[in-house]
């Protein structure tokens, strides 16, 4: 359940973290249908805990903290996520919901979700499942993640853990993931995998009914992403455990390319990025770079590169969509400086409308990194060289790289302090000129960045100054002018 059904000619999942599904809706609508994006990862969408303090925010990560399988959250009801599947699957943009089906909430006194249901969570009671204590394991906490029964059978951060084995507990799980489907969504990514069995997985999966045929034809299958933090293969569990049945998150993908964009280890050495470096087989692999996790120190998080670091992020993102491999995901955040600090909400605690500016980009306190114009342009970029392999690759023995794809595209990076990139390189392109998709985008034949000129023998003189905004320069045949 590897194929993440996206429609042809697209590329790329954009995590729209905490977004309104109203707001998903109209973002599938005006851009990401539009600009070629080929799916949304949704926060969690059931029932969960609306933490009893209301001060100073909600965190976000009440969202982890399941109170029901029942479709209500701060992003909406289940008729406003039905409107969003429906018009998102109608431009061509395919919906992943994250789901959280490890535990249910932690202990907290009076626990009610948004819903309005209640749970008695000291007594492992959640009657809108339902599911009673004989449905968990016995209590006890993860410390050890030397030890797989550790890491499976005990508690998260003291979150109620699901016993998966119970065919109780999977009739709960499946039917919960079948409502999803008939809503028309394409798949699944799946919170905290690596602290369930695959064996239950894998039946879990192989249960959950055919995707709705009205978007998807017969008999596929939905789409399964697994996050499994496996950053450095020394623990108990390993993610190449969950790719027999399904996707698994690379993170060593995110933490390696901040690395070397970082300056901390030469990007010359991408030449061979990919299984030769630790990583998952391609077809294994969710790549991205942070999570919302990671971008704010959870998760096994710490140093990848975020919004916050605008150039060397461009630079990690552009590598990541530029290069053939793995599923692709973008992170779109919201601004902050608290890590537990939740959506941006209006004073009634409601989220934020996205509200877009006349350059393009979102207000309200939203990063929307997917708009980019940097970003949404390799993510069309990728779509154009589809199919093309790595050509032509240059470096010179340092920070500064340079590839094509086949005839299809072309792009050079310079991660070199104090030193320009000004090369004469062989680019793969048919002769022309060409509008640079980092500094600038072709809009209506023009081009508002840097042209490009590719010569009879397919060379091309490329500069990248040091000190330019940009750290990267791509071409594609589709920014031909
Ligand atoms: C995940 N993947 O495996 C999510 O990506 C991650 O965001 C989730 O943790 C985690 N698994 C469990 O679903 C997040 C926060 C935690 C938070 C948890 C539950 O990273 O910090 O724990 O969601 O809301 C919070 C408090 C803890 C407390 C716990 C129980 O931070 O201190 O013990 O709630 O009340
Ligand atoms: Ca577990």
């Amino acid at each position: 359940q590897k194929d993440p059904h996206w429609v042809d000619g697209r590329n790329t999942i954009v995590h729209l973290f905490e977004w309104k599904f109203s707001d998903i809706a109209a973002e599938c609508e005006r851009f990401l249908g539009p600009m070629g994006y080929a799916g949304v990862q949704t926060s969690p969408v059931n029932e969960y805990l609306a933490l009893p303090n209301n001060n100073p925010s909600r965190p976000w990560w009440e969202r982890y903290q399941p109170i029901s399988y029942q479709i209500i959250s701060r992003s909406g009801n289940e008729a406003e996520f039905a409107d969003m599947v429906r018009r998102c699957n109608n431009v061509g943009v395919r919906i992943y919901v994250d789901v959280v089906i490890n535990h249910m909430a932690a202990n907290w006194p009076d626990a009610t979700g948004y819903g309005g249901n209640k749970a008695d969570t000291h007594n492992k009671n959640y009657p809108a499942v339902s599911y009673g204590s004989g449905n968990f394991h016995s209590t006890c906490q993860i410390t050890n993640y030397n030890d797989a029964n550790n890491v499976r059978n005990c508690e998260l951060s003291g979150l109620h853990d699901l016993d998966q084995s119970q065919s109780y507990v999977r009739e709960k799980i499946i039917d919960f993931l079948n409502a999803l489907v008939d809503h028309g969504v394409a798949g699944f990514r799946v919170d905290a995998a690596k602290h369930m069995w695959p064996a239950d997985l894998e039946y879990i999966y192989g249960r959950v009914k055919n995707l709705n045929s009205q978007y998807f034809g017969n008999n596929a299958r939905p789409f399964f992403f697994q996050e499994v933090i496996d950053q450095t293969g020394s623990e108990a569990v390993h993610n190449y455990e969950y790719t027999s049945f399904g996707v698994v998150t690379e993170f060593r993908y995110g933490k390696e390319l901040s690395n070397c964009f970082k300056g901390n280890n030469a990007i010359k050495w991408l030449v061979n990025w990919g299984p030769q470096w630790g990583l998952l087989p391609s077809s294994d692999a969710l790549a991205f770079i942070d999570n919302h996790d990671n971008q704010r120190g959870h998760g096994g998080g710490g140093d990848v590169l975020t919004y916050k670091t605008p150039k060397l992020y461009k630079m990690a993102i552009a590598f990541m969509l530029s290069w053939p491999y793995g599923v692709t995901r973008v992170m779109s955040s919201f601004t902050f400086s608290n890590n537990d600090a939740g959506p941006p909400a209006n004073g009634d605690g409601s989220i934020k409308d996205v509200t877009i500016n006349s350059d393009g980009t979102c207000g309200n306190g939203w990063e929307c990194e997917h708009r980019w114009s940097e970003i949404a342009n390799m993510v069309a970029f990728r779509n154009t060289v589809q199919g093309t392999s790595v050509t032509n690759w240059w470096d010179n023995d340092s920070q500064q790289i340079a590839f094509s794809r086949g005839n299809r595209g072309f792009i050079a990076f310079n991660d070199q302090d104090n030193t320009d990139l000004k090369q004469t390189l062989q680019t793969g392109l048919s002769q022309g000129t060409y509008c640079d998709l980092a500094s600038g985008s072709k809009v209506n034949g023009s081009c508002s960045g840097k042209r490009v000129t590719v010569n009879g023998d397919g060379t091309a003189y490329i500069e990248i100054l040091s000190s330019a905004t940009e750290g990267f320069l791509a071409i594609s045949a589709d920014s031909k002018l």
